[in-house]
């Protein structure tokens, strides 16, 4: 490519204004009625303006993880992921998904505790950002099998910026849950 045509052509992380962009949204609830609240918002994020498509997975039972670890005792979560076709910016999509989740009652008390309904933004596109009101990726989708499962049954080629391939980090996660389940020593097993 010549010089002159290089220089006219907008650096690699120029957006157009009003792209559409596909975010990731990930749903989470473990009190009322929790596959309704999900609905709800579902069709709510749908109806959100310059919102123009919702795909959202299948839910999914999981075990409360709490700072200290997973809590069978605790109320279960519903979890689902939404990939959400849109021209909002992220802090603006991110606003928004705050004020669905207060519209459902949500909470906030203590870290990771019980909740109507829990909407983070795991992703924006491949933007990478270490805003601490808005990092993304989301920092801690990485390690959650609660997001990146049903986000791979979502888009089954999926990539998590920064980590790779969804797929890749699905089966990561799985090998090292199996490496840590007392039936997978190994040493004593016929
Ligand atoms: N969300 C949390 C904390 N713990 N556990 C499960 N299973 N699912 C969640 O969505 C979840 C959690 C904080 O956002
Ligand atoms: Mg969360
Ligand atoms: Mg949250």
């Amino acid at each position: 490519m010549s010089r002159r045509l290089a220089e006219e052509l907008p650096p690699r992380d120029a957006r157009p204004e009003n792209e559409t962009i596909v975010a990731v949204v990930a749903l989470g609830s473990n009190l009322g009625d929790r596959g309704a609240t999900l609905e709800d918002a579902v069709r709510e994020i749908a109806r959100l303006p310059l919102v123009d498509h919702v795909r959202v997975s299948p839910t999914r039972e999981t075990v409360a993880l709490r700072p200290d670890g997973p809590d069978a005792s605790a109320p279960a979560y519903l979890n689902a992921v939404a990939l959400v076709s849109t021209r909002l910016a992220p802090s603006v999509l991110l606003a928004l998904l705050h004020r669905i989740e207060a519209e459902h009652g949500r909470q906030r008390h203590e870290k990771w505790g019980d909740r109507t309904l829990d909407l983070d933004l795991i992703a924006y596109g491949d933007v990478q950002s270490d805003d601490p009101n808005l990092t993304l990726p989301h920092p801690r989708a990485v390690e959650r099998d609660f997001v990146l499962e049903p986000w791979l049954e979502a888009d089954p080629d999926a990539i998590l910026v920064g980590h790779g391939a969804v797929r890749d980090l699905v089966e990561r996660l799985r090998a090292q849950a199996g490496d840590t389940h007392p039936d997978a020593s190994g040493g004593d097993r016929a």
